[in-house]
């Protein structure tokens, strides 16, 4: 039997609420097709977060990790792309760090790529009306650091992860300003994708470009 560790951010900032938070709580434990899902919930501070992921991947042996945080202004289920070694945070973690413009692994590589089958993903999420896009930034802050530290650690064991950023739920968009997804939805959506993952070895060729 396949694991999948599914890692999702606590709160921060001005959110009372994390949707990725929410959802591993009803994803804990849960059975896909030929896999089993595990979840850790993630601090959203510098390097603490990585350490987090890892000392999981570690506990668990997964075969495959997604790792999950809110995309405030997302109006989909996005699986990002790539992850780019720079933090520069617009607000402090919740440790009170604000690094700007410091690499995440000094000596590094600029980026690295996801290595879920993010278009498969994206297909299959929209075949089943659960909106979906391809990300090509997964911003600055923690988000992206964990993205990118994790990467680092996994880089060359086989085992796949990426970052899927969610929508806001529809109880902390008080003034209707801004896109949401219900809590339904964004489980099934990262069940979906865990699937996926653990179904595909080579990612399907559709395109799913953006032109700025
Ligand atoms: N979203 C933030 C960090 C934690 C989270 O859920 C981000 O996009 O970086």
């Amino acid at each position: 039997m396949k694991k999948v560790l599914i890692a999702g951010f606590d709160v921060f900032g001005d959110n009372m609420i994390n949707p990725a938070l929410e959802a591993i709580k009803r994803l804990s434990n849960q059975q896909l097709q030929g896999a089993e899902i595990r979840v850790c919930k993630v601090p959203v501070t510098r390097y603490e977060s990585i350490d987090t992921v890892v000392a999981a991947i570690e506990t668990h042996q997964p075969d495959v990790v997604l790792s999950v945080g809110l995309g405030a202004g997302r109006a989909a289920i996005t699986p990002e792309r790539v992850a780019i070694n720079i933090d520069d945070f617009r607000i402090a973690d919740n440790n009170g760090n604000q690094p700007i413009d410091v690499p995440i692994v000094s000596d590094g590589p600029d980026a690295y790529f996801s290595t879920l089958p993010i278009k498969a993903i994206t297909v299959t999420l929209q075949q089943q009306g659960i909106p979906c896009q391809v990300s090509n930034t997964a911003g600055t802050f923690v988000c992206n650091h964990l993205f990118y530290g994790v990467q680092h650690y996994l880089r060359g064991s086989g085992i796949k992860h990426g970052f899927i950023h969610v929508p806001l739920l529809p109880e902390q968009d008080t003034d209707n300003s801004l896109p949401t997804m219900s809590l339904d939805k964004i489980v099934e959506g990262l069940r979906l994708a865990a699937q996926v993952a653990v179904n595909c070895d080579k990612d399907s060729k559709v395109g799913a470009g953006q032109i700025c």
